[in-house]
């Protein structure tokens, strides 16, 4: 298996918006193991193809404390959302650093296919319900720096590009 690089923020790829996955065969099955990988390396609880620069309907979550419980979502669609709604912090490995808070459904219907390509419904509260909805945005091409005011927004990006032009040159 091999960790996948991940895209930044304000990477333009970011934006693209994912199309169905067509079969659950052994590429997507190798895409799965090394997406699991490379967000348990990275420390997160989800990744979203997206990220990897792959635009298909797929993520990998783990919320579970002891790590050891991904849930794989491929082509998944929201069936009921609720309209209770809570602000929590949140993360992205596309934005490394910043964390502030969204406003999102408490708690969620999924329908999906698992990592063998049988059909799942979800139902999701808690922070699964927020990394799921996260997750979901970046197949949709939108990154949770969005919902914020155009002022943390700019921010943010140019925090980012000041980062990548010290990389480059270090
Ligand atoms: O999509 C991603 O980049 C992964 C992201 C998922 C996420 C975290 C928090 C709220 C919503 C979605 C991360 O894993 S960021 C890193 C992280 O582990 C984390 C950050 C804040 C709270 C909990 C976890
Ligand atoms: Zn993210």
């Amino acid at each position: 298996m091999a960790l996948l690089p991940i895209l930044c923020y304000p990477d333009p790829r970011l934006h693209t918006v994912a199309k169905p996955v067509q079969a659950v065969d052994a590429r997507v099955k190798k895409l799965i193991g090394e997406m699991l990988e490379t967000m348990y390396d990275a420390d997160g609880i989800g990744l979203a193809a997206t990220q990897v620069d792959v635009h298909e309907r797929l993520v990998v979550i783990d919320v579970s404390a002891g790590r050891n419980t991904p849930l794989v979502l491929i082509n998944p669609e929201i069936t009921w959302a609720s309209d209770e709604k809570q602000v929590n912090d949140e993360g992205c490995l596309s934005v490394p650093g910043i964390y502030d808070g969204v406003e999102r459904s408490s708690a969620i219907k999924v329908t999906a296919l698992d990592g063998e390509g049988q059909s799942r419904v979800i139902e999701a509260e808690g922070m699964l319900a927020v990394c799921i909805q996260h997750e979901m945005d970046h197949l949709l091409g939108k990154v949770f720096v969005e919902y914020l005011s155009p002022l943390k927004r700019n921010r943010i990006k140019t925090k980012m590009l000041k980062a990548r032009r010290d990389t480059e040159r270090a």
